[in-house]
Protein backbone atom coordinates (compact mmCIF):
# COMPACT_ATOMS: atom_id res chain seq x y z
CA UNK A 1 0.00 0.00 0.00
CA UNK A 2 1.35 3.66 -0.91
CA UNK A 3 2.15 5.31 2.18
CA UNK A 4 2.33 9.15 2.30
CA UNK A 5 6.17 9.20 4.22
CA UNK A 6 7.38 6.97 1.65
CA UNK A 7 5.82 8.81 -1.02
CA UNK A 8 7.35 11.95 0.58
CA UNK A 9 10.59 10.81 0.80
CA UNK A 10 10.63 9.99 -2.74
CA UNK A 11 9.48 13.70 -3.69
CA UNK A 12 12.23 15.02 -1.43
CA UNK A 13 14.94 12.91 -3.46
CA UNK A 14 13.70 12.89 -6.68
CA UNK A 15 12.96 16.48 -6.66
CA UNK A 16 15.10 17.95 -5.06
CA UNK A 17 17.43 20.10 -7.60
CA UNK A 18 14.34 20.59 -9.37
CA UNK A 19 11.36 23.28 -8.85
CA UNK A 20 7.94 21.41 -8.24
CA UNK A 21 4.95 23.28 -9.44
CA UNK A 22 1.10 22.33 -9.72
CA UNK A 23 -0.70 24.81 -11.58
CA UNK A 24 -4.70 25.29 -11.38
CA UNK A 25 -7.44 26.70 -11.73
CA UNK A 26 -8.94 26.11 -8.33
CA UNK A 27 -6.84 26.81 -5.46
CA UNK A 28 -6.17 24.41 -2.57
CA UNK A 29 -6.21 27.06 0.41
CA UNK A 30 -8.90 29.89 0.37
CA UNK A 31 -8.82 33.24 2.56
CA UNK A 32 -12.18 34.49 3.77
CA UNK A 33 -12.61 37.10 6.25
CA UNK A 34 -14.09 36.22 9.93
CA UNK A 35 -17.10 37.48 11.33
CA UNK A 36 -14.94 40.29 13.47
CA UNK A 37 -12.81 41.20 10.34
CA UNK A 38 -10.05 38.30 10.93
CA UNK A 39 -8.33 36.48 8.08
CA UNK A 40 -9.31 33.01 7.89
CA UNK A 41 -7.99 30.07 6.21
CA UNK A 42 -9.83 26.96 5.10
CA UNK A 43 -9.23 24.17 2.72
CA UNK A 44 -11.90 23.65 -0.40
CA UNK A 45 -13.24 19.90 -0.22
CA UNK A 46 -11.14 18.67 -3.37
CA UNK A 47 -9.60 14.95 -3.67
CA UNK A 48 -6.80 16.87 -5.79
CA UNK A 49 -5.79 19.26 -3.91
CA UNK A 50 -5.85 16.87 -0.96
CA UNK A 51 -3.52 14.60 -2.64
CA UNK A 52 -1.01 17.14 -4.26
CA UNK A 53 -0.87 19.78 -0.75
CA UNK A 54 1.22 16.75 0.86
CA UNK A 55 3.64 16.13 -2.36
CA UNK A 56 4.33 19.76 -2.66
CA UNK A 57 4.37 20.07 1.21
CA UNK A 58 7.55 17.47 0.39
CA UNK A 59 8.61 19.21 -2.37
CA UNK A 60 8.84 22.85 -0.75
CA UNK A 61 7.09 23.84 -4.70
CA UNK A 62 4.87 26.25 -5.60
CA UNK A 63 1.16 26.31 -6.70
CA UNK A 64 -0.07 28.78 -9.14
CA UNK A 65 -4.01 29.04 -8.69
CA UNK A 66 -6.57 31.80 -9.30
CA UNK A 67 -7.48 33.49 -6.34
CA UNK A 68 -10.86 33.64 -6.02
CA UNK A 69 -11.36 33.95 -1.71
CA UNK A 70 -12.56 37.87 -0.84
CA UNK A 71 -9.39 37.98 1.62
CA UNK A 72 -6.97 36.49 -0.57
CA UNK A 73 -5.87 39.61 -2.08
CA UNK A 74 -4.83 40.36 1.64
CA UNK A 75 -3.28 37.51 2.73
CA UNK A 76 -0.57 37.74 -0.47
CA UNK A 77 2.61 39.26 -0.33
CA UNK A 78 3.67 42.40 -2.29
CA UNK A 79 4.13 39.19 -5.17
CA UNK A 80 0.65 37.93 -4.88
CA UNK A 81 2.87 34.71 -2.85
CA UNK A 82 1.34 33.46 0.82
CA UNK A 83 3.18 30.66 2.41
CA UNK A 84 0.94 27.51 3.17
CA UNK A 85 0.06 25.71 5.06
CA UNK A 86 -0.85 28.69 7.71
CA UNK A 87 0.19 26.84 11.19
CA UNK A 88 3.63 25.63 9.40
CA UNK A 89 4.57 27.00 5.86
CA UNK A 90 5.94 24.40 3.40
CA UNK A 91 5.34 25.67 0.05
CA UNK A 92 4.25 28.96 -1.96
CA UNK A 93 0.72 29.58 -3.09
CA UNK A 94 1.05 32.02 -5.96
CA UNK A 95 -2.25 33.53 -7.00
CA UNK A 96 -3.47 34.74 -10.12
CA UNK A 97 -6.04 37.54 -10.61
CA UNK A 98 -8.72 37.44 -12.60
CA UNK A 99 -10.84 40.41 -13.64
CA UNK A 100 -14.49 39.68 -13.46
CA UNK A 101 -14.86 39.80 -16.96
CA UNK A 102 -11.58 37.63 -17.28
CA UNK A 103 -13.48 35.16 -14.84
CA UNK A 104 -17.06 35.14 -16.92
CA UNK A 105 -15.55 34.76 -20.31
CA UNK A 106 -12.90 32.02 -19.14
CA UNK A 107 -14.09 30.03 -16.21
CA UNK A 108 -18.30 30.55 -17.20
CA UNK A 109 -17.45 31.00 -20.39
CA UNK A 110 -15.40 28.54 -22.46
CA UNK A 111 -14.39 26.16 -19.58
CA UNK A 112 -17.83 25.35 -18.49
CA UNK A 113 -20.27 26.40 -21.40
CA UNK A 114 -17.96 25.15 -24.20
CA UNK A 115 -15.32 22.41 -23.17
CA UNK A 116 -17.41 20.94 -20.28
CA UNK A 117 -20.69 19.99 -22.52
CA UNK A 118 -18.34 19.42 -25.47
CA UNK A 119 -16.70 16.18 -22.98
CA UNK A 120 -19.53 14.56 -21.63
CA UNK A 121 -22.31 12.96 -24.01
CA UNK A 122 -25.42 14.42 -22.41
CA UNK A 123 -26.44 16.29 -25.08
CA UNK A 124 -26.11 19.50 -23.99
CA UNK A 125 -24.66 21.83 -26.75
CA UNK A 126 -21.68 23.56 -26.25
CA UNK A 127 -21.54 27.41 -26.73
CA UNK A 128 -18.53 28.36 -28.45
CA UNK A 129 -18.34 32.20 -28.09
CA UNK A 130 -15.49 33.95 -29.91
CA UNK A 131 -14.99 36.22 -26.87
CA UNK A 132 -15.13 33.47 -24.83
CA UNK A 133 -12.22 31.83 -26.72
CA UNK A 134 -10.76 35.05 -26.81
CA UNK A 135 -10.30 35.36 -22.92
CA UNK A 136 -9.88 32.02 -22.42
CA UNK A 137 -6.33 32.01 -24.37
CA UNK A 138 -5.49 35.42 -22.55
CA UNK A 139 -6.06 33.50 -18.77
CA UNK A 140 -4.14 31.13 -20.30
CA UNK A 141 -1.25 33.51 -21.31
CA UNK A 142 -1.09 35.01 -18.23
CA UNK A 143 -0.95 31.76 -15.89
CA UNK A 144 1.62 30.89 -18.59
CA UNK A 145 3.78 34.54 -17.59
CA UNK A 146 3.10 33.60 -13.37
CA UNK A 147 4.95 29.93 -14.23
CA UNK A 148 7.72 31.33 -16.23
CA UNK A 149 8.20 34.10 -13.16
CA UNK A 150 8.62 30.93 -11.10
CA UNK A 151 10.49 28.71 -13.12
CA UNK A 152 12.56 31.28 -15.12
CA UNK A 153 15.30 28.90 -16.71
CA UNK A 154 15.72 26.81 -14.02
CA UNK A 155 14.75 23.05 -14.12
CA UNK A 156 11.16 22.72 -13.02
CA UNK A 157 8.69 19.84 -13.18
CA UNK A 158 5.03 21.94 -13.64
CA UNK A 159 2.21 19.76 -13.36
CA UNK A 160 -0.99 21.27 -14.64
CA UNK A 161 -4.76 20.26 -13.71
CA UNK A 162 -7.47 20.25 -16.00
CA UNK A 163 -9.48 21.70 -18.95
CA UNK A 164 -9.48 25.21 -17.91
CA UNK A 165 -5.80 25.52 -18.65
CA UNK A 166 -5.38 23.28 -21.91
CA UNK A 167 -3.12 25.81 -23.72
CA UNK A 168 -0.96 26.00 -20.85
CA UNK A 169 1.36 23.49 -21.74
CA UNK A 170 2.40 24.51 -25.25
CA UNK A 171 2.73 28.24 -23.72
CA UNK A 172 4.98 27.04 -20.78
CA UNK A 173 7.41 24.91 -22.71
CA UNK A 174 8.17 28.03 -25.13
CA UNK A 175 8.82 30.41 -22.05
CA UNK A 176 10.40 27.69 -19.82
CA UNK A 177 12.51 25.16 -22.44
CA UNK A 178 13.85 23.14 -19.09
CA UNK A 179 10.74 23.04 -17.98
CA UNK A 180 9.13 19.25 -18.30
CA UNK A 181 5.15 19.49 -18.06
CA UNK A 182 2.60 17.04 -17.02
CA UNK A 183 -0.80 17.61 -17.55
CA UNK A 184 -4.01 15.54 -16.37
CA UNK A 185 -7.48 16.17 -18.02
CA UNK A 186 -9.89 15.15 -14.91
CA UNK A 187 -12.94 14.79 -17.61
CA UNK A 188 -13.89 12.51 -20.78
CA UNK A 189 -11.83 13.28 -23.89
CA UNK A 190 -15.19 12.88 -26.07
CA UNK A 191 -14.54 10.51 -29.89
CA UNK A 192 -12.82 12.51 -32.47
CA UNK A 193 -16.15 12.82 -34.28
CA UNK A 194 -17.47 14.88 -31.19
CA UNK A 195 -14.64 17.26 -30.32
CA UNK A 196 -14.14 18.06 -34.06
CA UNK A 197 -17.11 20.24 -33.82
CA UNK A 198 -15.00 22.51 -31.83
CA UNK A 199 -13.82 25.79 -33.99
CA UNK A 200 -10.33 26.03 -31.62
CA UNK A 201 -9.90 22.46 -31.18
CA UNK A 202 -6.49 22.64 -32.86
CA UNK A 203 -5.35 25.34 -31.46
CA UNK A 204 -6.57 23.56 -27.88
CA UNK A 205 -4.46 19.99 -29.02
CA UNK A 206 -1.61 21.50 -30.15
CA UNK A 207 -1.75 23.07 -26.94
CA UNK A 208 -1.97 20.20 -24.94
CA UNK A 209 0.72 18.79 -27.14
CA UNK A 210 2.94 21.21 -25.17
CA UNK A 211 3.19 18.80 -22.56
CA UNK A 212 5.81 15.62 -21.84
CA UNK A 213 2.89 13.49 -20.36
CA UNK A 214 -0.71 13.54 -20.65
CA UNK A 215 -2.72 12.17 -18.41
CA UNK A 216 -6.91 10.89 -18.63
CA UNK A 217 -8.44 8.48 -16.60
CA UNK A 218 -9.04 5.98 -18.84
CA UNK A 219 -7.59 3.97 -21.87
CA UNK A 220 -10.73 4.83 -24.05
CA UNK A 221 -10.02 8.73 -23.02
CA UNK A 222 -6.51 8.76 -24.14
CA UNK A 223 -7.40 6.23 -27.52
CA UNK A 224 -9.75 9.52 -28.33
CA UNK A 225 -7.29 11.82 -27.95
CA UNK A 226 -4.70 10.47 -29.47
CA UNK A 227 -7.52 9.53 -32.53
CA UNK A 228 -8.05 13.46 -32.70
CA UNK A 229 -4.13 14.91 -32.47
CA UNK A 230 -3.15 12.20 -34.98
CA UNK A 231 -5.58 13.34 -37.70
CA UNK A 232 -4.67 16.37 -37.04
CA UNK A 233 -0.95 16.74 -36.91
CA UNK A 234 0.94 13.85 -39.54
CA UNK A 235 2.98 11.64 -37.32
CA UNK A 236 6.42 10.11 -37.92
CA UNK A 237 6.26 6.51 -39.83
CA UNK A 238 7.63 4.71 -36.28
CA UNK A 239 6.09 6.64 -34.16
CA UNK A 240 5.73 5.19 -30.73
CA UNK A 241 2.21 3.45 -29.77
CA UNK A 242 0.96 5.60 -27.05
CA UNK A 243 2.87 9.23 -28.48
CA UNK A 244 1.91 11.76 -30.23
CA UNK A 245 4.53 14.32 -31.74
CA UNK A 246 4.33 17.66 -33.24
CA UNK A 247 6.65 20.65 -33.80
CA UNK A 248 9.71 17.57 -33.23
CA UNK A 249 8.27 17.67 -29.18
CA UNK A 250 6.96 13.65 -28.26
CA UNK A 251 4.01 13.64 -25.90
CA UNK A 252 3.56 10.10 -24.20
CA UNK A 253 -0.42 9.90 -23.19
CA UNK A 254 -1.17 7.31 -20.42
CA UNK A 255 -4.38 6.36 -18.29
CA UNK A 256 -4.06 7.29 -14.72
CA UNK A 257 -7.61 6.16 -12.75
CA UNK A 258 -7.28 8.89 -9.61
CA UNK A 259 -8.13 7.08 -6.31
CA UNK A 260 -9.23 9.04 -3.15
CA UNK A 261 -7.25 9.27 0.06
CA UNK A 262 -9.49 5.61 1.34
CA UNK A 263 -7.71 5.81 4.99
CA UNK A 264 -8.71 9.05 5.52
CA UNK A 265 -12.47 8.39 4.73
CA UNK A 266 -12.15 5.49 6.71
CA UNK A 267 -10.96 6.94 9.28
CA UNK A 268 -13.55 9.60 9.20
CA UNK A 269 -16.59 7.01 8.71
CA UNK A 270 -15.27 5.61 12.01
CA UNK A 271 -14.91 8.78 14.49
CA UNK A 272 -17.11 9.81 17.13
CA UNK A 273 -18.16 12.61 15.12
CA UNK A 274 -19.82 10.82 12.64
CA UNK A 275 -21.22 8.38 14.82
CA UNK A 276 -22.99 11.97 16.53
CA UNK A 277 -24.24 13.23 13.00
CA UNK A 278 -25.85 9.90 12.86
CA UNK A 279 -27.73 9.72 15.42
CA UNK A 280 -28.45 13.39 15.05
CA UNK A 281 -29.58 12.41 11.53
CA UNK A 282 -32.06 9.65 12.78
CA UNK A 283 -33.50 12.42 15.47
CA UNK A 284 -33.97 14.48 12.84
CA UNK A 285 -35.50 12.64 9.71
CA UNK A 286 -37.73 9.58 11.50
CA UNK A 287 -35.77 7.39 8.67
CA UNK A 288 -37.83 4.49 7.48
CA UNK A 289 -36.48 0.65 7.18
CA UNK A 290 -34.80 1.28 4.22
CA UNK A 291 -32.99 4.34 2.78
CA UNK A 292 -30.66 5.40 -0.58
CA UNK A 293 -28.61 8.44 -0.81
CA UNK A 294 -27.02 10.25 -3.75
CA UNK A 295 -24.07 13.05 -3.27
CA UNK A 296 -23.42 15.54 -6.29
CA UNK A 297 -22.86 18.78 -7.64
CA UNK A 298 -26.29 19.91 -9.22
CA UNK A 299 -24.86 19.07 -12.52
CA UNK A 300 -26.36 18.15 -15.50
CA UNK A 301 -24.08 15.05 -16.22
CA UNK A 302 -24.54 13.70 -12.78
CA UNK A 303 -28.63 12.50 -13.81
CA UNK A 304 -30.33 13.62 -11.19
CA UNK A 305 -34.14 14.50 -12.79
CA UNK A 306 -33.31 10.54 -14.01
CA UNK A 307 -32.81 9.41 -10.81
CA UNK A 308 -35.72 10.95 -9.31
CA UNK A 309 -38.18 9.52 -11.71
CA UNK A 310 -36.27 5.89 -11.48
CA UNK A 311 -37.21 6.70 -7.67
CA UNK A 312 -40.76 8.02 -8.31
CA UNK A 313 -40.92 4.25 -11.19
CA UNK A 314 -39.81 2.15 -7.96
CA UNK A 315 -42.43 2.90 -5.67
CA UNK A 316 -44.81 2.47 -8.81
CA UNK A 317 -43.88 -0.64 -9.16
CA UNK A 318 -42.98 -1.79 -5.57
CA UNK A 319 -45.70 -0.50 -3.40
CA UNK A 320 -44.29 -2.63 -0.47
CA UNK A 321 -41.58 0.06 -0.28
CA UNK A 322 -44.13 2.78 0.58
CA UNK A 323 -43.30 4.28 3.95
CA UNK A 324 -40.33 1.82 3.85
CA UNK A 325 -37.40 3.65 2.07
CA UNK A 326 -36.85 7.05 1.22
CA UNK A 327 -33.97 8.56 -0.74
CA UNK A 328 -31.73 11.44 0.42
CA UNK A 329 -30.23 13.48 -2.49
CA UNK A 330 -27.46 16.50 -1.23
CA UNK A 331 -27.17 17.75 -4.42
CA UNK A 332 -24.89 21.01 -4.03
CA UNK A 333 -25.14 24.28 -5.33
CA UNK A 334 -22.47 24.67 -8.83
CA UNK A 335 -22.68 27.00 -11.64
CA UNK A 336 -25.13 28.90 -10.27
CA UNK A 337 -24.73 32.06 -12.95
CA UNK A 338 -24.87 29.69 -15.92
CA UNK A 339 -28.65 28.80 -17.65
CA UNK A 340 -29.00 24.95 -17.80
CA UNK A 341 -27.56 24.55 -14.20
CA UNK A 342 -30.52 27.13 -12.77
CA UNK A 343 -33.00 25.15 -15.24
CA UNK A 344 -31.58 21.72 -13.72
CA UNK A 345 -32.19 23.06 -10.03
CA UNK A 346 -35.57 23.60 -10.95
CA UNK A 347 -36.40 20.15 -12.53
CA UNK A 348 -34.78 18.62 -9.52
CA UNK A 349 -36.72 20.61 -7.21
CA UNK A 350 -39.85 20.23 -9.06
CA UNK A 351 -39.67 16.43 -9.51
CA UNK A 352 -38.96 16.24 -5.98
CA UNK A 353 -42.25 17.83 -5.18
CA UNK A 354 -44.15 16.06 -7.50
CA UNK A 355 -43.17 12.52 -6.27
CA UNK A 356 -43.46 13.66 -2.34
CA UNK A 357 -46.46 14.73 -2.86
CA UNK A 358 -47.87 11.92 -4.96
CA UNK A 359 -46.16 9.01 -2.45
CA UNK A 360 -45.21 11.19 0.49
CA UNK A 361 -47.39 10.22 4.01
CA UNK A 362 -47.90 11.95 7.00
CA UNK A 363 -44.88 11.06 8.81
CA UNK A 364 -42.41 9.81 5.75
CA UNK A 365 -41.21 11.76 2.79
CA UNK A 366 -40.36 9.66 -0.04
CA UNK A 367 -37.13 12.00 -1.09
CA UNK A 368 -35.17 14.25 1.17
CA UNK A 369 -33.50 16.98 -1.11
CA UNK A 370 -30.83 18.71 0.65
CA UNK A 371 -29.62 21.34 -1.95
CA UNK A 372 -26.57 22.03 0.04
CA UNK A 373 -22.73 21.99 0.80
CA UNK A 374 -22.74 19.63 3.60
CA UNK A 375 -19.73 19.07 5.66
CA UNK A 376 -18.18 16.03 5.54
CA UNK A 377 -18.89 14.49 8.48
CA UNK A 378 -22.69 15.08 7.55
CA UNK A 379 -21.99 13.44 3.72
CA UNK A 380 -20.17 10.33 5.66
CA UNK A 381 -22.73 9.61 8.20
CA UNK A 382 -25.57 9.64 5.34
CA UNK A 383 -23.02 6.80 3.76
CA UNK A 384 -22.91 4.82 6.39
CA UNK A 385 -26.95 5.59 7.29
CA UNK A 386 -27.59 4.65 3.61
CA UNK A 387 -28.35 1.06 2.51
CA UNK A 388 -27.25 1.88 -1.30
CA UNK A 389 -25.69 5.06 -3.04
CA UNK A 390 -26.95 5.31 -6.50
CA UNK A 391 -24.67 7.05 -8.98
CA UNK A 392 -26.39 7.53 -11.95
CA UNK A 393 -24.40 9.89 -14.29
CA UNK A 394 -25.14 10.44 -17.88
CA UNK A 395 -21.33 10.51 -18.29
CA UNK A 396 -18.84 11.11 -15.27
CA UNK A 397 -14.76 11.16 -16.34
CA UNK A 398 -14.48 9.53 -12.92
CA UNK A 399 -16.72 10.04 -10.14
CA UNK A 400 -15.00 10.21 -6.40
CA UNK A 401 -18.58 9.63 -4.31
CA UNK A 402 -18.93 6.10 -5.95
CA UNK A 403 -15.22 5.38 -4.39
CA UNK A 404 -16.12 7.88 -1.42
CA UNK A 405 -19.44 5.85 -0.56
CA UNK A 406 -17.36 2.57 -0.25
CA UNK A 407 -14.55 3.77 1.81
CA UNK A 408 -17.15 5.47 4.30
CA UNK A 409 -18.76 1.31 4.68
CA UNK A 410 -16.57 0.03 7.51
CA UNK A 411 -18.95 -3.03 8.01
CA UNK A 412 -18.74 -4.02 4.44
CA UNK A 413 -22.67 -3.40 4.42
CA UNK A 414 -24.36 -1.58 1.64
CA UNK A 415 -24.17 -1.17 -2.06
CA UNK A 416 -23.12 0.60 -4.80
CA UNK A 417 -25.04 1.42 -7.86
CA UNK A 418 -23.05 2.72 -10.52
CA UNK A 419 -23.65 4.29 -14.12
CA UNK A 420 -22.08 2.84 -16.43
CA UNK A 421 -21.01 5.79 -17.96
CA UNK A 422 -18.80 6.57 -15.34
CA UNK A 423 -15.30 6.15 -15.46
CA UNK A 424 -15.66 4.51 -12.18
CA UNK A 425 -17.21 1.76 -13.63
CA UNK A 426 -14.32 0.28 -15.51
CA UNK A 427 -12.80 0.27 -11.85
CA UNK A 428 -15.32 -1.44 -9.43
CA UNK A 429 -16.32 -4.76 -10.65
CA UNK A 430 -18.27 -5.68 -8.15
CA UNK A 431 -20.69 -2.55 -7.81
CA UNK A 432 -24.25 -3.27 -9.67
CA UNK A 433 -24.35 -1.43 -12.74
CA UNK A 434 -26.94 0.91 -14.34
CA UNK A 435 -27.97 2.69 -17.12
CA UNK A 436 -29.11 6.32 -16.11
CA UNK A 437 -31.54 6.23 -19.50
CA UNK A 438 -33.10 3.12 -18.43
CA UNK A 439 -35.75 4.26 -15.46
CA UNK A 440 -37.08 1.07 -15.42
CA UNK A 441 -34.16 -0.69 -15.18
CA UNK A 442 -32.94 1.54 -12.31
CA UNK A 443 -36.01 0.85 -9.99
CA UNK A 444 -35.05 -2.83 -10.51
CA UNK A 445 -31.54 -2.62 -9.57
CA UNK A 446 -32.70 -0.69 -6.35
CA UNK A 447 -35.14 -3.81 -5.60
CA UNK A 448 -32.17 -5.99 -6.32
CA UNK A 449 -29.92 -3.86 -4.11
CA UNK A 450 -32.14 -4.27 -1.05
CA UNK A 451 -32.47 -7.97 -1.67
CA UNK A 452 -28.85 -9.10 -2.55
CA UNK A 453 -27.65 -11.69 0.17
CA UNK A 454 -25.87 -10.06 3.30
CA UNK A 455 -22.93 -12.51 2.31
CA UNK A 456 -22.65 -11.51 -1.26
CA UNK A 457 -23.41 -8.06 -0.37
CA UNK A 458 -19.76 -8.17 1.97
CA UNK A 459 -17.83 -9.99 -0.29
CA UNK A 460 -18.72 -7.45 -3.24
CA UNK A 461 -17.33 -4.77 -0.91
CA UNK A 462 -14.45 -6.03 0.58
CA UNK A 463 -13.14 -6.35 -2.91
CA UNK A 464 -14.28 -2.87 -3.91
CA UNK A 465 -12.44 -1.56 -0.27
CA UNK A 466 -9.33 -3.63 -0.91
CA UNK A 467 -9.10 -2.06 -4.52
CA UNK A 468 -9.44 1.46 -3.56
CA UNK A 469 -7.24 1.02 -0.24
CA UNK A 470 -4.80 -0.06 -2.84
CA UNK A 471 -5.33 2.23 -5.88
CA UNK A 472 -5.22 5.66 -3.77
CA UNK A 473 -5.04 9.03 -4.46
CA UNK A 474 -1.46 8.89 -3.39
CA UNK A 475 -0.34 6.33 -5.84
CA UNK A 476 -2.29 8.26 -8.43
CA UNK A 477 -0.36 11.31 -8.00
CA UNK A 478 3.55 9.34 -7.96
CA UNK A 479 2.66 7.42 -10.85
CA UNK A 480 2.01 10.62 -12.59
CA UNK A 481 4.97 12.59 -11.01
CA UNK A 482 7.17 9.25 -12.17
CA UNK A 483 6.17 9.18 -15.23
CA UNK A 484 6.50 13.04 -15.92
CA UNK A 485 9.90 12.41 -14.40
CA UNK A 486 10.72 9.60 -16.62
CA UNK A 487 10.12 11.24 -19.60
CA UNK A 488 12.11 13.88 -18.65
CA UNK A 489 14.71 12.39 -17.30
CA UNK A 490 17.48 14.05 -19.27
CA UNK A 491 16.63 17.54 -17.75
CA UNK A 492 15.16 16.10 -14.22
CA UNK A 493 17.43 15.21 -11.95
CA UNK A 494 16.42 11.47 -10.72
CA UNK A 495 17.86 9.22 -7.99
CA UNK A 496 19.11 6.28 -9.80
CA UNK A 497 17.14 4.15 -7.43
CA UNK A 498 13.79 2.60 -9.04
CA UNK A 499 10.54 4.33 -8.21
CA UNK A 500 8.74 0.67 -6.63
CA UNK A 501 12.17 0.63 -4.24
CA UNK A 502 10.78 3.56 -2.62
CA UNK A 503 7.37 3.39 -2.63
CA UNK A 504 7.02 -0.32 -2.41
CA UNK A 505 4.93 -0.42 -5.70
C1 LIG B 1 -14.47 16.06 -11.66
C2 LIG B 1 -14.97 15.04 -12.70
C3 LIG B 1 -13.70 13.26 -11.50
C4 LIG B 1 -20.19 16.66 -3.12
N1 LIG B 1 -21.16 17.18 -2.35
C5 LIG B 1 -20.59 17.51 -1.18
C6 LIG B 1 -19.25 17.17 -1.24
N2 LIG B 1 -19.03 16.66 -2.45
C7 LIG B 1 -17.72 16.17 -2.92
C8 LIG B 1 -17.70 14.68 -3.02
C9 LIG B 1 -16.56 14.46 -4.01
C10 LIG B 1 -16.62 15.71 -4.88
O1 LIG B 1 -17.44 16.66 -4.22
C11 LIG B 1 -17.24 15.41 -6.24
O2 LIG B 1 -16.31 14.69 -7.00
P1 LIG B 1 -16.75 13.86 -8.29
O3 LIG B 1 -15.58 13.08 -8.77
O4 LIG B 1 -17.88 12.97 -7.91
O5 LIG B 1 -17.27 14.91 -9.36
P2 LIG B 1 -16.77 16.33 -10.02
O6 LIG B 1 -16.87 17.43 -9.05
O7 LIG B 1 -17.61 16.49 -11.25
O8 LIG B 1 -15.23 16.09 -10.43
C12 LIG B 1 -15.07 13.67 -12.07
C13 LIG B 1 -13.13 14.36 -10.59
O9 LIG B 1 -13.13 15.63 -11.27
C14 LIG B 1 -11.69 14.04 -10.16
O10 LIG B 1 -10.84 13.86 -11.26
O11 LIG B 1 -13.88 12.09 -10.71
O12 LIG B 1 -15.47 12.71 -13.05
O13 LIG B 1 -16.24 15.43 -13.23
O14 LIG B 1 -15.32 14.44 -3.36
O15 LIG B 1 -17.51 14.11 -1.76
N3 LIG B 1 -18.39 17.37 -0.22
C15 LIG B 1 -18.89 17.96 0.91
N4 LIG B 1 -20.19 18.35 1.02
C16 LIG B 1 -21.07 18.14 0.02
O16 LIG B 1 -22.25 18.48 0.16
N5 LIG B 1 -18.08 18.17 1.96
Amino acid sequence: MPNLNKIQGFIRSSLSKTRFVVVSNREPYVHSFSKTGEIQCSKPTSGMASALDPILQAGRGIWIAHGSGEADATAVDGRGYVPVPPANPKYLLQRVWLSPQQQEGYYQGFSNQALWPLCHNTYVRPQFDWNHWKVYREVNELFAEQVHRSVGDARALVFVQDYHLALLPYLVKQKCPQAVVAHFWHIPWPSPEVMRICPWQREIIKGLLGSDLLGFHLPQYCRNFLAAARALFPQPRQGRRNTVTHEDHATRVRPFPIGIDFDEFDRLAGSSEVARRMQAIRRRYALPRWLGVGVDRMDYIKGIPERMQAVGRFFEMYPQYLEQFSFVQVAVPSRTELAPYQKLARTVHRLVDQINERFGAKDWKPIHLLAENLPSPDVTAWYRLADFCLVSSLHDGMNLVAKEFIAAKRESDGVLLLSQFAGTAETLHDALLINPYDTDGMARQMDRALHLDPAEVRQRMRRMRATLRRRNIYRWAVDILAAAAECGQSSLETEEEPLAAVTGF
